[in-house]
């Protein structure tokens, strides 16, 4: 059986062709999507995150390795999803204005399709007014804004403030996460949930009815 440590070094060396190689290899072994995600390239990020944060890695390190973990993704993808015309409702999803981080928003995403919602992806760099107008027109059940920079996080309570002041806010749930985002600050925004990961983000939406 291969080791998932495999997987995170091939990601951490932004070896992109490896990385999907071995993705594909390790489903073909039966190894669950969520092992691989979690142990393999969840993991591997981790580290390419530490080393960043250490000054080992530099910019373009970190960008060959998110390119190596989209590699991965698109081979997990459709086992990640279910098909089937169930649906659950709609989830709209950004990456909050000045940010441009997208590979956990994806995975959120993703896990969304997999728990049978319809996802709308608005991207990153997403303004509060591209928020409000996606919600006057798709009405989903819930908005999840991604954030990973502690800079910007704050304008995650814009968005809640302008689908409130479009008197949307009653008609959708909002959920919140990103690294820097915690239960405490999801509370002082207004939001309505939280979740540190892609499979908490699952389970809140399940939890929450609007
Ligand atoms: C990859 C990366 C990049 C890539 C992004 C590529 C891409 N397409 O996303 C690039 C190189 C472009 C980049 C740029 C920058 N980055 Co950067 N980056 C990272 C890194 C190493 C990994 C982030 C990541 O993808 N993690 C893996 C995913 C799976 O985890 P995640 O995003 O946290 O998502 C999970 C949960 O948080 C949660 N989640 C995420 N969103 C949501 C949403 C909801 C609703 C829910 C419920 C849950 C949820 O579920 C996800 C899955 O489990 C982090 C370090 C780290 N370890 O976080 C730094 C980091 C986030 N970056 C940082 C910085 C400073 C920058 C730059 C400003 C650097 C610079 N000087 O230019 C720029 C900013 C550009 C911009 N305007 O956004 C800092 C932020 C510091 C801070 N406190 O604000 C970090 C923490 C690095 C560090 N230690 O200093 N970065």
């Amino acid at each position: 059986m291969m080791s998932m440590e495999r997987i995170a070094e091939a990601l951490q060396d932004g070896n992109s062709v490896e990385v999907a190689r071995l993705t594909e290899e390790a489903l073909i072994q039966g190894i669950s999507p969520a092992v691989i995600l979690r142990q393999g390239l969840v993991a591997g990020m981790d580290v390419v995150g530490e080393k960043f944060r250490r000054d080992e890695f530099f910019m373009p390190e970190v960008l060959v390795a998110a390119k190596a973990m989209k590699a991965a993704m698109l081979v997990l993808r459709p086992r990640l999803i279910e098909t089937g015309a169930r649906s659950e409702g709609t989830v709209v999803i950004g990456t909050i204005q000045g940010d441009l981080h997208d590979i956990g928003k994806n995975l959120v995403g993703m896990f969304m399709e997999g728990a049978a919602y319809r996802v709308a992806d608005l991207g990153v760099d997403v303004s509060p007014e591209r928020f409000v107008e996606a919600v006057r027109t798709l009405q989903p059940r819930i908005v999840c804004l991604s954030s990973l920079l502690t800079t910007t996080m704050s304008r995650m309570r814009d968005v809640i403030d302008a689908l409130s002041q479009a008197g949307l806010r009653d008609s959708v749930k909002v959920l919140v996460g990103g690294a820097p985002v915690t239960e405490e600050f999801c509370r002082d925004i207004g939001a309505d949930g939280y979740s540190p990961d892609a499979a908490g983000a699952v389970e809140k939406a399940r939890t929450l009815r609007s």
